[in-house]
């Protein structure tokens, strides 16, 4: 398998911290304080993540690979050109660990297609990981791994001729605001051409309780991925943050579909940020909101796509009507 590096591979860590700086600078100057959840995802945050994917209150992950268990055959039918011998790409954007695309994959591959897979993640370790399980599990299978953020995977995409099917499952467009999610939709439309196809992961509706206690779940594992940001930013940027004054917090509101985390400062406190030479108040009480996790109804769906530029082909859901891979065309 041959990889490609978009993004500067090893990027020194001086400049990782001016970047990470300078976002908490902004993120924290706010009147409503906020950080990014792209931040979570450090190696001890990557890891974290894949425990928060084995709790029995986190469903989106296993519902998703049952749903693509369920419907594996009309899916790759779907992405597949109809003339058995077209080659096409088939892309996977933040491919993480690919064990619910190898459903796709397996089914694809016995069926003759003739295609690439081109897993693209923005940690070098995850895809090394996945090419040597790939390997190992579907020797036959082209693999071209792709090191780089959404932003340089979109242009990637632009930049590749020939047919392609795009993967973009785990409920990821759920953590884009919708402003945001529009824009990198439309980014995502507009170098498909019409024989192109999009598979995208939306987590649905259902009953609140549910969907808020898969974000605060009893063993606390959420809640350390969420504390995480505030150690990453001990580690990175010499901050002083006393993790037994902060806590986790969650709430779901079903008008807007949105799940919002954040932490939450207990007293009044002051954190200096000693490697950057600066320093923020928080008020006792004060939040730093930390992430978006939108839930979806099949009108809400329909409605992104079309603005978008898209239509839906096909909405592919579980038993339980729970989340749902929803193949899009331009
Ligand atoms: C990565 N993303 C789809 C997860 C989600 O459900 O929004 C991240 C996550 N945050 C807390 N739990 C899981």
């Amino acid at each position: 398998s041959a990889t490609t590096s978009l993004t500067t591979p090893a990027a020194p860590p001086e400049f990782v911290a001016t970047d990470l700086s300078r976002h908490v600078q902004e993120g924290l100057g706010r009147q409503f304080k906020a950080l990014s959840s792209m931040y979570f995802y450090d190696d001890e945050g990557s890891r974290l993540f894949q425990q928060i994917m084995a709790l029995p209150e986190y469903y989106p992950t296993r519902t998703e690979f049952a749903l693509l268990t369920r419907h594996q055959a009309a899916i790759a039918a779907e992405l597949r050109p109809q003339n058995p011998d077209e080659h096409f790409f088939l892309l996977e954007l933040g491919a993480g660990d690919g064990l619910k695309t190898k459903i796709l994959l397996r089914q694809l591959l016995d069926s003759g297609a003739q295609f690439t897979y081109v897993p693209v993640d923005i940690s070098a370790a995850a895809l090394d990981g996945l090419s040597a399980s790939l390997r190992a599990e579907l020797p036959a299978l082209r693999v071209e791994t792709v090191v780089a953020d959404y932003a340089d995977a979109l242009r990637l995409m632009a930049s590749r001729p020939g047919r392609k099917a795009v993967l973009f499952l785990g409920s990821n467009i759920g953590n884009f605001l919708p402003d945001d999610r529009h824009r990198f939709l439309q980014n995502l439309a507009q170098p498909l051409t019409a024989d192109d196809r999009l598979l995208v992961g939306f987590d649905l509706q259902k009953d609140p309780r549910r969907i808020r206690a898969a974000y605060d779940d009893t063993q606390g594992v959420t809640a350390a991925f969420n504390f995480n940001l505030l150690h990453r930013l001990n580690r990175e940027l010499g901050a002083d943050f006393d993790l037994d004054h902060w806590q986790h917090y969650t709430d779901y509101d079903p008008l807007s579909g949105a799940v919002r985390s954040f932490l939450v400062s207990t007293r009044a406190q002051t954190v200096r940020f000693t490697a950057v030479g600066w320093e923020v108040a928080f008020a006792a009480w004060e939040m730093i909101h930390t992430e978006n996790s939108y839930k979806f109804t099949r009108a809400s769906i329909a409605e992104v796509a079309q603005a978008a530029g898209l239509r839906v082909q096909h909405v592919f859901t579980d038993e339980q009507d729970f989340f749902a891979d929803v193949l899009l065309r331009p």
